[in-house]
């Protein structure tokens, strides 16, 4: 696509300019199937309506108020064996049996469906258009069992592994945190090697069982006792406060975890601290994932979740650091810890939202996605 830069003016700022030209050569093709699709499939609009690419019926992308809510408004699959014709695949995993004080994840990957209507495939700043780049589909979710954690933790990992194999990148819409144990172990049966974790957090989520369980206070102490899931792979960003329970801090310093708190990691400014998380987890790996708890960013972000902790993130700090990390590649992504029930204006689903839609933005920006090249 041509366009001149000399034609845009050097008042705004750098960034804004950057965005600027990058729109400009962003394609619209995409967009124009999918008008004409809602044409075909949603009649061609009453003869008041002076847009003619406005169907009577709403299909695709508008209004945002309207349609059925996948995530993105991508197409449901109901068809898991077809995952694998499209770039990523989006999958709910709705369990809150591992969920030691507020309940409601189980509603984690409605909650984020909803309020995704309200999101457009292109970011100015990241002067990408997933539309144009990458096929998406939301398969719907895992049959969890409510009442049996560890039936669930088989039904998760069968999930991913299916996903994972099936070449669609996985982004899995917690849930509690219980689920990075059978979320990753899903993923590392199909390594030859490592398997690196970048894990946000407020909380280290590394004992070995909590209330004679093991809880969403566990998954990394399981995932670690994998045979190519090492401790020494697995990196904890902003870790700190008062709900840090102490057997789990035992076991990240015998088995050698990195941790970073936000203090840490805003002393040394996110550029470094990404650094260091992605020197970490890709240390000798095939492959990292990306385990992202909303509980990391301050509680007065995320009052939907589990167990909410003043002192963490900024919005803007945990959007940067994850476009860095997202610069390498990722084996998959999983939210977690978001509940509908306890959310105030669907602004917790709005952040679980962002982090995806910004990680997919840098997978496709860097190159990494769509992983077998353009769309066809
Ligand atoms: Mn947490």
């Amino acid at each position: 696509m041509s366009f001149d830069e000399s034609t845009l003016h050097d008042r705004s700022g750098p960034e804004a300019r950057a965005a600027l030209a990058a729109e400009a050569r962003l394609p619209t093709t995409r967009w124009d199937e999918e008008v004409n699709r809602g044409l075909e499939l949603g009649l061609p609009g009453a003869d008041s309506i002076v847009d003619r690419r406005i169907p009577t019926f709403s299909r695709g992308e508008l209004p945002h108020f309207a349609g059925i809510n996948t995530f993105l408004k991508a197409p449901y699959v109901e068809d898991v064996g077809l995952a694998g014709e499209y770039d990523v695949a989006v999958f709910g995993a709705p369990f809150d049996g591992g969920t030691t004080y507020r309940p409601g994840t189980r509603f984690g990957p409605q909650g984020i469906r909803r309020i995704s209507a309200l999101y457009g495939p292109y970011s100015f700043e990241l002067g990408v258009d997933l539309r144009e780049s990458i096929t998406m589909c939301d398969l719907g979710d895992i049959f969890t069992i409510p009442a049996n954690i560890e039936k669930t933790f088989d039904q998760i990992t069968k999930g991913v592994s299916h996903v994972f194999a099936s070449g669609a990148f996985p982004v899995v819409l917690g849930g509690d945190h219980s689920i990075g144990f059978p979320t990753t172990r899903g993923v590392a049966e199909h390594l030859d090697g490592k398997l690196g974790i970048i894990h946000f957090d407020r909380h280290v989520d590394t004992q070995e069982t909590d209330l004679d369980e093991r809880m969403h206070t566990t998954p990394w102490f399981h995932a670690t006792n994998l045979a190519n899931v090492p401790a020494e792979n697995l990196v904890q960003v902003g870790i700190g406060g008062w709900q840090a329970p102490r057997p789990g801090v035992a076991t990240g310093r015998e088995r050698r975890t990195t941790i970073m708190t936000v203090t840490d990691c805003v002393n040394m400014g996110i550029e470094a601290a990404a650094e260091r998380a992605l020197e970490v987890a890709w240390h000798g790996a095939e492959a990292v994932w990306l385990s992202f708890d909303v509980d990391c960013l301050d509680a007065a972000f995320v009052p939907g979740t589990g167990w909410p902790e003043p002192g963490g993130f900024l919005p803007r700090e945990v959007l940067k650091f994850i476009q860095l990390i997202a610069e390498r590649p990722l084996a998959g992504i999983e939210v977690v810890e978001c509940s509908p029930p306890y959310d105030n204006a669907d602004i917790t689903s709005l952040i679980a939202t962002r982090v995806i839609c910004d990680t997919l933005g840098c997978l496709v920006r860097a190159g990494h996605l769509p992983k077998n090249g353009a769309l066809s």
